[in-house]
């Protein structure tokens, strides 16, 4: 049916359009007229939470009237869209980051303290949106916000989890994981009940002919489940552009109630199969750079990939144009490899549906992906037994193969009689099972393939896709180095300093343009600018202390040299490095005379991040971590001079207290490991340093702030297959004496039994120490020491903080987004007009 509102009474409708509240006043009626009717409460029981979702609510409906708008222009500007197909969203909260990108905050500050509340206690009472592990799904996130800042048609399209990532708990020391059911109250999502698309799975491929005599396949008589589309609004910073992020949720289909179950008295049974549906967007795997493999992740992945395509298509369908101006109309990016079904499915509904012909299809299809590869780890690296996929999806499964066989085709032209090269290229890995690696079908059906760091591209191009370099040419391999919104991780998370910035560099413009905060580089001598900036620090120092002291009980001291590591746990991180670092800190201090004691800096050491919940070497790190506290943080011998923190439930609304506050964080995985890191930005935009390998982003970092701001430790890349040789065949080569001495102490019992951590330590020796610890440790501890001759010099650090974030414009998202657009993805940004 057709539902748009007939010509004649759209005037009518025009004249009672929606409109945005704009004074304190009007806000003001807002909030108490939501409070009132939407939650049906009173001044009789208004708590903060009712406050919030007043407030909210609020807010919400300005930044609605926004979006309608610019998905209506944007309809009529019929451009040309990139569609980001993530299946994480680490959004955090949105309250906050609405009122201030749609400047509202001072309004709502204002509105609500006269109503009788504090604006940071409301913003306090929302709860995270989680639906992300780590680093990939926050860059999503933050490339969101971008991308509606720089007013780019864009769309985002992921999964609607039930349960996002799991909260932590910390119990006698271990991680436990509990369910994190987030959507009792989300008032950021819009159902859209009549955006409901049946997707299939199972069933069989049968051979028919269709009327003009073609002979077809046809995949029939699988399960059917709905996608029933949920939106959000994501608004820019500065500009009326307001995107849409679509999410997908799983029901049972209409069809798909099975009467026959039912008539015969099975009634619980055909509950049992419509719950099954409900069950594929239910839970966010909890995994960060590990490939589990398991049939409901490929269920989910088909699921969303299928939606979003024929949501896609159909939008494309509307401009009657014909199909070989659809990647004229549509970029699609896959972030990594998990929709990488996507190539299949779209290149099916050609063929199959749309009766294209392989070829034409395929040029169609490979000219409008692009593939995001975020890590080298092999343990991430995403492979699907056959078996699987045959039994799942039987017709894309053909496709596939048809896929492959035209690649090896035209490589075995390319390459004549180079037998293996076409086994080590197939899409399809012997064994048994088979498998597919879908990073190669990726590239297949890509037309650009990038890394997220210089050294994370290079490194693709030297190994894990050597062979497609050769086959498909340099070009199409490329770099598009990740950045983070300053809006949320300066402005929103430490508005003094935003604050102090915008006085030198004379407006918030820098908010826009991050490469304006080089003027700041003219303040360095600045004493009272250096004052004020310290003063920033000491402030958010004492902020996280409170929360820590809130927390866990425990009182840090915020003038000791607060040392940071938060990010998920994971070998490759080397969490297992720093805290081994910080019993050898623990052990010299025990030996030092009270006279030497008083010459140390104090310090303390910050640790947080979920290990995922099979990730049984991550878990013994955190308790490892958490013992360690137990025991120097009530020895009365060296207090004040040392304590270990571990953070419970790490997430981004953590995240935004804990990064303003860091010193010095770490970043210290084993080089060549870490694709980019993006904690590392947000740190140093927040005025701290770093304590890092040769990795990812950090030598990015290096080169922009300069070497003399960073303190780099430890092998590089190019040693680290060689090193890693040595430990597998080397002879035995004692372990470092001072890596040593920590292992002698953890044997010996002082932080636990012993046998709670043998698999560590042996991990170290008779397990080759692939991650290297023992071959960086040295350098480590000598690097923390020069950390500590560096912070007894206030001044000089102050250089150091400010010089650094002088120099951090490149490391925007903004930034990488105008890379992805230009060299990618060939969009403009829509004409939709920004506030001064
Ligand atoms: C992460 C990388 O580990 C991290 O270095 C990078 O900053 C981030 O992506 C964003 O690019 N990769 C993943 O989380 N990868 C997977 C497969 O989970
Ligand atoms: N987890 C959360 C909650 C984050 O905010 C971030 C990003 O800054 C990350 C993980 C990624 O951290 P890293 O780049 O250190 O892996």
């Amino acid at each position: 049916v057709e539902a748009s509102i007939p010509q004649p009474l759209r005037e009518t409708w025009r004249k009672l359009a929606a409109s945005e509240f704009t004074g304190k006043e009007s806000f003001q009626r807002e909030v108490v007229r939501h409070v009132e009717t939407t939650l049906a409460r009173s001044i009789y029981n208004c708590d903060d939470n009712a406050a919030y979702s007043g407030t909210a609510l609020a807010i919400r409906d300005n930044l609605v009237i926004k979006w309608n708008k610019t998905q209506q222009q944007q309809t009529l500007q019929d451009q040309k869209r990139v569609y980001y197909l993530s299946l994480e969203f680490l959004m955090g909260r949105t309250l906050d980051n609405a009122m201030l990108n749609t400047g509202l905050k001072d309004t709502a500050r204002e509105g609500v303290s006269e109503l009788g509340f504090r604006i940071e206690d409301i913003i306090d009472q929302e709860h995270d949106a989680a639906l992300g592990n780590g680093g990939l799904g926050r860059l999503a996130a933050c490339f969101l916000d971008s991308l509606a800042t720089l007013n780019y048609p864009a769309w985002g399209y992921g999964l609607r989890y039930r349960y996002g990532i799991f909260k932590q708990e910390i119990i006698n020391g271990f991680q436990a994981e509990v369910p994190d059911y987030w959507l009792d109250f989300n008032p950021w999502e819009f159902p859209r009940h009549d955006v409901a698309i049946d997707v299939m799975f199972y069933g069989v491929v049968n051979k028919t002919t269709d009327d003009d005599g073609k002979k077809k396949k046809v995949w029939e008589g699988g399960e059917i489940v709905q996608a029933i589309a949920y939106d959000v609004p994501i608004p820019g910073y500065g500009t009326d552009c307001t995107n849409n992020l679509r999410l997908w949720s799983s029901k049972p289909s209409g069809g798909e109630f099975d009467f026959g179950k039912f008539n015969s008295g099975d009634y619980e049974g055909s509950i049992r199969d419509q719950q099954r549906a409900e069950t594929i967007s239910a839970v966010l795997y909890p995994n960060d750079n590990i490939d589990a493999g398991k049939e409901l992740r490929l269920k989910q992945q088909y699921f969303w990939v299928a939606a979003s395509l024929h949501d896609i298509v159909r939008r494309f369908k509307k401009s009657h144009r014909p199909w070989k101006e659809f990647p004229d109309q549509v970029a699609i990016q896959l972030n990594d490899t998990h929709p990488t079904l996507a190539i299949v499915e779209l290149q099916r509904i050609f063929i199959d549906i749309e009766n294209l012909e392989w070829d034409e299809a395929w040029q169609i299809v490979t000219r409008t992906f692009g593939y995001t590869n975020h890590t080298v780890l092999p343990e991430a690296l995403e492979k699907w037994s056959v078996p699987l996929v045959q039994n799942l999806l039987p017709r894309h499964l053909q496709i596939i193969y048809d896929i492959n066989l035209f690649f090896l085709q035209s490589v075995e032209r390319k390459f004549p009689k180079d037998r293996d090269l076409l086994r080590r290229v197939s899409v399809v890995e012997e064994g048994t099972p088979q498998v597919l690696r879908m990073a190669y079908l990726a590239i297949i059906g890509s037309h650009k393939v990038n890394g997220v760091a210089e050294l994370h591209s290079d490194l693709i191009k030297a190994t894990i896709f050597k062979d497609f370099v050769d086959i498909f040419g340099q070009d199409k391999f490329t770099n598009v180095t990740n950045g983070i919104t300053p809006r949320r991780w300066l402005h929103q998370a430490n508005p003094k300093l935003s604050h102090l910035i915008a006085s030198k560099v004379g407006s918030y413009d820098f908010l826009r343009d991050l490469t304006k905060l080089n003027v700041l580089e003219q303040s360095v001598d600045d004493k009272k600018f250096k004052k004020e900036w310290m003063e920033i620090k000491l402030a958010a120092k004492v902020k996280l202390a409170k929360y820590i002291k809130d927390t866990t009980q425990i009182a840090v001291n915020p003038h000791s040299l607060f040392d940071i590591q938060v990010k998920r746990i994971h070998e490759y991180k080397r969490q297992q490095m720093n805290i081994f670092g910080v019993i050898y800190r623990y052990l010299r201090l025990k030996e030092m005379t009270p006279e030497e004691r008083k010459k140390q800096v104090p310090r303390t050491s910050i640790f947080g991040g979920k290990a995922a919940p099979g990730y049984w070497m991550a878990k013994t790190i955190i308790r490892l971590i958490t013992a360690v506290g137990e025991v120097v943080n009530k020895d009365d011998e060296i207090n004040g001079l040392l304590k270990v923190i571990f953070i419970e439930d790490y997430n981004v609304s953590k995240a935004e207290i804990i990064v303003p506050a860091s010193d010095i964080s770490e970043h210290i995985s084993t080089a060549g490991t870490e694709a980019s890191g993006t904690s590392n930005m947000k740190f140093v935009l927040n005025g701290g340093l770093i304590i890092g390998t040769c990795d990812g982003a950090n030598i990015e970092i290096t080169r922009e702030i300069g070497e003399e701001n960073i303190f780099l430790l430890g092998n590089l890349a190019e040693h680290v297959e060689d090193l890693r040789h040595q430990h597998r065949f080397g002879k035995d080569v004692a372990m470092d004496p001072k890596l040593r001495e920590v292992c002698d102490a953890i044997e010996a019992g002082r932080f636990g039994p012993e046998v709670t951590y043998s698999g560590l330590i042996a991990s170290l020796t008779i397990g080759f120490d692939y991650y290297l610890v023992s071959d960086d440790f040295s350098s480590y501890i000598a690097t923390q020491d020069l950390v500590d001759e560096a912070y007894r010099d206030q001044d000089g650090w102050a250089t150091k903080s400010i010089t650094s974030v002088a120099r951090m414009g490149f490391f925007s998202a903004d930034r990488a987004i105008n890379e992805y657009a230009d060299e990618i993805w060939s969009i403009e940004p829509s004409d939709i007009k920004s506030r001064p």
